[in-house]
């Protein structure tokens, strides 16, 4: 155990472990948090203080120093499972976010002129309050919805507050990230997600997931584990991503068609009796008519339609069998199914099958699911029960493999624009530039009776808004306690680091307290988030003082372990080759080969447009942090990659300028000339094409993805098939 994982009965010793790292690395000795020591020779302050960062959904943990107020250096926390001592170079640059000039300060109102004015939080909060009792009076709380990407505090607190008002409709990024993929693997497995087991593997295969871009610190630090223990690993992607580092194989498939690759290579185990027959008949459902529909799937049809010569999918399905049960598709988060096509749900149900084929669910070196702890039942007296909401959110109906945890907001924007949805609140989410046809949903959101925001810059979605407010930075707010799954299960605290910078921004757990009171809704808040840590905390046998002194306490009573099999939780209490909810909702009831909706046509000069996250930035959200910026600069990182050939046969060379342009938008961007992607593709970085003139960094550098994506839903599952787009390109000045 390292010096900073610490459990609930070592936690005095962990302490003094803190202190023993810090005092190591040459700092001023430590003792626990918040008692700050002085430096005899400066006389300056050091506080260190246990945060979460807040610039991706990892939310790994790290220890913030602050000198004499002033932030000045992070270190991973070893005892958080994401960051396990390490932070991605985003968790340092997007901490500047505290300082950034371009921070909303005050809460603001949009006047007749479309213009923003200052005004004071009693006057928001009430015209707020009388706008949300109107709408409920004249359409009924249906007509409200809330749009948050899941933070710490403002998970529980926008779903109450939403709830409380008596609307159902809180939705999550999910639409525009992963819904199809988790929303798939429930219909086949009862479990939204699982965790491959790279570092032991023999053998792993990713589809369209990066480790090495994508970051998140310990899957880096598995996948390297991997490469040293010999594992097999094999990375299809369209596009040579940086994870080659420790990967043997690149297997550039055209992009959509990942569905026929995973069909064909379980047709192959089917049909040479390869697979785990024993495993899958104690475990599953529907195998035979899986197996008779996509008999006529072979690696020579396969190769047709993936690119991929049928030798090369055969040998993977050999080895892969050679490989199993220390083996498997690895989960993927959004590249190539979390929300990319009109098959992503299915690639993704289909993934779970192969993987029950080499039966290695819970298998050193397999496909595991790992355990999480959650806080227990609280005092009803102190924690009133919000009435249970009846109606279902907007979208359940047309959508109804969409997971209801997330929903499918893209369906809000169509009830906005119908006039059904009249009030929509946002908190942490930047919608309106994140998600397909930006400029569809800013006409959608405009017949809003209300649209508040609640962010920390003016983001695109801000700037639609009837009133913004300003929400402090992670790092300047306390917030609930943070369960987060994995090995050992742990909680971990995203605490206050610095002193509040901007007097009149306040954090999510007083904005939408103060927003409850002023909607009539207060009698469910009558508690502070520090009491309601507290209480969460106690329910799990530890206190808020505890995990503030340490930052993060493991369960390991709760620890994985190896072999256990799963309960699995759909309908029928088995893995579901097929599925009764697929089939009513249209689709095959198991998973066959969907075509995506659009496919390039190469004579005609057309290419798929697909996206990828680059390791200096999140989404939409970091382009104006200065630091990472210069990178992107300095590195030409917003250029577009289009495949050598391809660019000699239209004339073009590294470092041109080119007209990208769709039936949907166009624009000039400088291209990268690369063999390291499949010639029917081009790939844009996903994080630029700012429109916001208030974040001077990102203002006006590349274009936006989503400009180029057409507002559209996949059957069913209700993801943004953000990837069913075609473009072509020009040369400037031809
Ligand atoms: N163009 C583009 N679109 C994308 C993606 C992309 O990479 N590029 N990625 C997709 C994926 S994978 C996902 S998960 C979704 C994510 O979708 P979003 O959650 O909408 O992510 P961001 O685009 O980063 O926008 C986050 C917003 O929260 C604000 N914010 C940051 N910190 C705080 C805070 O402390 N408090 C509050 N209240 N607000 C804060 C930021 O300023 C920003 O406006 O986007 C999807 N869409
Ligand atoms: N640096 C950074 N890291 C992040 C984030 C971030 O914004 N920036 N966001 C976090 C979040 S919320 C998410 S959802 C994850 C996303 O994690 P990933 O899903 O790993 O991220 P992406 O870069 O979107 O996609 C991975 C790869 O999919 C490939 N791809 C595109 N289309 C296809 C296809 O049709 N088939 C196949 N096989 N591959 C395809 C892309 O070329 C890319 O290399 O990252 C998390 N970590
Ligand atoms: S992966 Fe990087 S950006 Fe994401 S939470 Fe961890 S340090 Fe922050
Ligand atoms: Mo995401």
């Amino acid at each position: 155990m390292s010096g900073h994982a610490l459990t609930r009965r070592s936690f005095l010793v962990g302490s003094a472990g803190v202190a023993a790292v810090a005092a190591g690395a040459g700092l001023v000795s430590l003792s626990v948090r918040g008692e700050a020591d002085a430096d005899a020779e400066t006389d300056k302050r050091t506080e260190v203080v246990h945060s979460l960062c807040n610039s991706c959904s990892s939310k790994c943990g790290y220890y913030a120093y602050v000198v004499d107020g002033e932030l000045t250096k992070l270190i991973g926390d070893e005892a958080h499972p994401n960051a396990q001592g390490k932070l991605c170079a985003r968790g340092y640059g997007y901490s500047q976010i505290a300082y950034s000039p371009d921070r909303l300060t005050d809460p603001m109102k949009k006047n007749e002129n479309g213009e923003f004015e200052v005004i004071g939080w009693d006057q928001a909060l009430s015209e707020i309050g009388q706008k949300v009792n109107d709408i409920i009076a004249q359409y009924g709380p249906e007509a409200l919805a809330m749009v948050q990407d899941p933070r710490p505090s403002g998970k529980y607190y926008t779903k109450r507050f939403m709830n409380a008002l008596g609307s159902p409709n809180v939705y999550t990024h999910g639409a525009a990230c992963n819904l199809s993929k988790e929303s798939g693997f429930t219909q086949a497995i009862g479990a939204a997600n699982f965790e491959s087991d790279v570092a032991n593997s023999k053998m792993t295969m990713f589809i369209g997931r990066s480790y090495a871009d994508a970051i998140r610190p310990s899957s880096v630090a598995a996948l390297q584990q991997a490469h040293e223990n010999g594992a097999h690993i094999v990375l299809v992607d369209p596009r040579l991503n940086n994870s080659i580092a420790f990967a043997d194989e690149w297997v550039p498939i055209n992009p959509g068609t990942d569905l026929a690759l995973i069909l064909a290579m379980s047709n192959v185990l089917i049909n040479r009796d390869l697979y785990d027959a024993e495993y899958v008949a104690a475990n599953s459902v529907g195998f035979d008519e899986w197996a008779s529909a996509i008999a006529g799937y072979t690696p020579e049809w396969a190769e047709g339609i993936t690119g991929i010569p049928a030798a090369d999918i055969e040998r993977l399905a050999l080895e892969f069998a050679e490989a199993a049960p220390a083996a498997s598709i690895e989960p993927s988060w959004r590249g190539a199914f979390g929300c990319s096509y009109a098959n992503s749900g299915e690639t993704a149900r289909a993934l779970c099958l192969f993987n029950t084929l080499l039966g290695c669910w819970n298998q050193p070196g397999g496909a595991l699911f790992l355990p999480s702890v959650k806080a227990g039942d609280l005092d009803p007296a102190k924690f009133p029960e919000v009435p249970k909401v009846e109606a279902k959110m907007w979208g359940a109906e047309e959508y109804p493999l969409a997971l209801s945890s997330m929903g499918t907001n893209l369906y809000v924007a169509e009830m906005a624009k119908e006039g059904k949805v009249k009030g929509l609140f946002f908190y942490n989410s930047n919608m309106a530039a994140g998600y397909s046809n930006p400029a569809q949903l800013a006409e959608d959101f405009a017949n809003l009776d209300l649209m508040v925001v609640v962010d920390v810059q003016m983001s695109e979605t801000a700037m639609l808004a009837d009133y913004v407010l300003p929400e402090c930075s992670y790092l300047e707010r306390r917030e609930l306690p943070e369960f987060v799954g994995g090995r050992v299960p742990v909680v971990s605290l995203r605490d206050q680091v610095l002193e509040v910078i901007h007097p009149n921004t306040r954090p999510a757990d007083v904005i939408f307290t103060q927003l409850a009171e002023a909607c009539g809704v207060g009698q469910y808040f009558p508690f502070t988030v520090d009491e309601l840590a507290d209480a969460q905390l106690r329910s799990v046998g530890t206190s808020l003082d505890e995990l503030r002194q340490v930052g993060t306490i493991s369960f390991p009573e709760k620890a994985y372990a190896y072999g256990k099999v799963p309960e699995w939780k759909t309908p029928t209490g088995k893995i579901q080759f097929t599925s009764e909810a697929c089939e009513a909702a249209g689709l095959s009831a198991c998973p066959v080969w969907v075509e995506p909706q659009v496919m390039p046509n190469e004579t005609v000069g057309e290419f798929r447009l697909i996206g990828g996250k680059q390791a200096i930035h999140t989404h939409t959200q970091t382009a104006n942090c200065e630091p990472l910026m210069d990178i992107t600069k300095s590195y030409g990182l917003d250029r577009i990659w289009i495949n050598a050939e391809v660019a000699e046969r239209l004339g073009i060379a590294d470092g041109d300028e080119v007209i990208l342009s769709n039936t949907m938008a166009e624009g000039p961007i400088k291209v990268k000339v690369t063999e390291r992607i499949n010639p029917t593709a081009i790939y844009m970085p996903s994080h630029y094409g700012c429109k916001s003139p208030d974040q001077h960094t990102a203002y006006g550098v590349g274009l936006n993805f989503m400009d180029f994506v057409p507002f559209h839903m996949e059957p069913a599952y209700g993801s943004a098939m953000t990837q069913e787009t075609l473009v072509s390109v020009q040369k400037v000045g031809e």
